[in-house]
């Protein structure tokens, strides 16, 4: 039997010292990046902090002006496959941010439609038939790999869960818009988020069947999608992360359905993987194989990426990230004109990994004052919750609003986060510029 250990912050930090002492004396891969490449680029991160545009000297995704404005769409995303209409989308690179004020009247689970995209490179093309899922590594008891059709997967016993898939960098812009601070990467606003229902099979029974042995540590998904190459040339091979040995028995969902329907191209097709709560890099798409490792993993993925790095950070970056943070977005676009004189009622999500939403505080005059939302859905960690208020705004000028959610655990939005050089885990309040005419 596996002796399954709880995932808490504390042992996950206690368990990445291990297993990063463990790679620097040669007794871990970081399979497909030579390990000199590696100290280079962990060098290079760690030399970026606080440093205008910084990271793009490691070859991470080149800063874009974090203006904190949607820019307007003019162009589709080179490989995405589905429609990005103007007005629900804002291409940012290979990706699609979703606009809030577009998921206005759209149900708890966002629709296809909606849903961001991030890509590291293009949507793959997979043919389900011919696709399948290996299973390999000496953390399985025989060492062979094992092979499941999509058939296989669809004939184990099935799971549904509804949760987000949020990028770490979500909110990004907002340290340079608010915060005056620079980060490097794609400069979202608050949309690199959608909710859905998602169903599939459990990793935990696929590894299951595969036979982990008990000296199994890491297991590590691997993306069919394009080697990725940074700006500088590197070539970082396949798209993929490891996850503790622990987390993949879990929660970890091998989802083959997204809202009732076969995954869509670009959220996966035909198997993505979903880890609930975790920063969205961790949900692999177009999932092609899974090592399941004795010894810990490394991918540039939980080394150069996916770690905060800067000023309150040690050189190495902090451990890899895992869980998401508390935040609230309007469904309003930026700088949206309000009829003075009349009741309004704004609508919102606030969203939190750590618990379910608790409350939701507004203030529609900057943070003078402050009331509180009505929820409109039961609230669970890892989904977002809908809420609505009443405004009737009277004094024509500009003002500013504000929402501010805490989760059962007691967490709260703060006024500030801590500034990391590639901007991640922005979990402040955001201040939404509207003018009252
Ligand atoms: N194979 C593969 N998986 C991937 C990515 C990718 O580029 N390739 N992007 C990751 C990132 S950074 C995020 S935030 C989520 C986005 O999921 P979505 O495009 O379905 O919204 O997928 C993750 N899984
Ligand atoms: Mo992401």
């Amino acid at each position: 039997m596996i002796s399954i250990e709880k995932s808490d912050g504390a042992s996950e930090e206690e368990y990445d010292r291990r297993r990063r002492a463990q790679w620097l004396s040669g007794e871990a891969r970081a399979d497909g990046v030579a390990r000199r490449d590696m100290l280079r680029l962990l060098a290079a991160a760690g030399a970026v902090s606080g440093i205008a545009g910084g990271a793009s000297a490691l070859g991470a995704p080149r800063a874009q002006a974090a203006t904190g404005t949607a820019a307007t769409a003019t162009a589709a995303a080179a490989g995405i496959v589905k429609p990005l209409p103007a007005d629900r989308f804002t291409i940012r690179g290979t990706n699609a941010e979703t606009k809030f004020e577009a998921l206005a009247g759209t149900p708890f689970h966002t629709p296809a439609s909606h849903f961001f995209v991030r890509n590291h490179t293009a949507t793959p093309s997979l043919d389900a038939t011919t696709w399948r899922l290996r299973v390999w590594g000496d953390g399985l008891k025989d060492g062979k790999a094992h092979e499941f059709t999509l058939a296989d997967l669809k004939r184990l016993p099935s799971t549904s869960r509804t949760a987000f898939v949020e990028c770490a960098g979500n909110g990004r812009s907002f340290f340079t818009s608010q915060q005056g601070q620079s980060a490097s990467g794609t400069a979202w606003t608050l949309g690199a988020i959608g909710n859905a229902r998602w169903r599939g099979v459990r990793l935990s029974e696929v590894l299951r069947r595969a036979g982990v042995s008990r000296h199994a540590v890491d297991v590590m998904p691997r993306g069919l999608d394009a080697e990725y190459v940074t700006d500088d040339g590197t070539n970082l091979g396949k798209v993929r992360r490891p996850l503790p040995l622990a987390k993949a028995l879990d929660d970890v969902i091998l989802a083959y359905e997204m809202n009732g329907a076969p995954l869509p191209p670009d959220h996966g097709y035909p198997v993505r993987v979903l880890v609930p709560a975790w920063v969205g890099i961790a949900s692999i798409k177009w999932v092609g194989d899974i090592e399941v490792s004795s010894k810990p993993l490394y991918s540039p993925w939980n080394t150069l990426f996916y770690r905060l790095f800067g000023e309150h950070y040690p050189p190495e970056g902090s451990a890899p990230l895992t869980h998401q943070t508390v935040k609230s977005a309007f469904e309003l676009p930026w700088n949206a004109g309000i009829e003075a004189a009349a009741t309004h009622h704004l609508t919102g999500r606030s969203w939190s990994a750590t618990g379910a939403i608790a409350r939701v505080d507004i203030s529609t005059d900057g943070g003078t004052t402050w009331h509180r939302a009505r929820l409109k859905d039961t609230p669970h960690r890892a989904t977002w919750t809908r809420w609505t208020t009443p405004w009737h705004p009277r004094t024509p000028g500009p003002t500013t609003l504000l929402a501010r959610a805490t989760d059962t655990t007691g967490r709260t939005q703060p006024e500030a986060t801590a500034h990391n050089a590639q901007g991640y885990l922005f979990d402040a309040v955001v201040r939404h510029a509207v003018t009252v005419v």
